[in-house]
């Protein structure tokens, strides 16, 4: 079974976040999001409109996700990886070379982020 995991905070969730998710899930058999605690999400100062239970609710209901996790900090991506015996890790492009200290352990994949669409640009657009 070839399990990928991804990392974010997935708020206010938009097809952007989908888009993802459905690409990431089609690299492998079982997908694993680690999304941000309200703590973590602090430490990037980002504030997230939906707190990390409701957030975690929501991403559990989409077809593409297996299972949630807390992210609450940067360094724990190595240890997911090994302890979970990730074979590929995802994430945005906009990420692009963050995560390559994790090539030793496992495949890493970045995928091109979905034009038009943000959290950021909903709030905006909203106001
Ligand atoms: N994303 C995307 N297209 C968009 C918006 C987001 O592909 N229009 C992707 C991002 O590249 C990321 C994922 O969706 O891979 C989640 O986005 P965020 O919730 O904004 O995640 P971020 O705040 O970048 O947190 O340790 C990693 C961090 O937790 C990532």
């Amino acid at each position: 079974m070839k399990k990928v995991i991804t990392y974010g905070t997935f708020d206010l969730i938009h097809w952007g976040h989908i888009r993802l998710l459905e690409r990431a899930k089609a690299l492998g058999d079982y997908l694993i999001v680690a999304i941000s605690t309200d703590e973590f999400n602090r430490m990037k100062h980002k504030e997230a409109y939906h707190n990390f239970e409701h957030r975690k609710l929501i991403l559990e209901a989409i077809r593409y996700v297996d299972e949630v996790i807390p992210e609450s900090n940067w360094e724990q991506k190595l240890e997911d990886v090994k302890n979970r015996d990730i074979d590929i890790f995802v994430m945005g492009d906009d990420w692009e070379g963050e995560f390559d200290f994790l090539k030793p352990y496992c495949e890493v994949v970045y995928l091109p982020r979905t034009d038009g669409i943000s959290t950021s640009k909903i709030k905006d657009d909203l106001k």
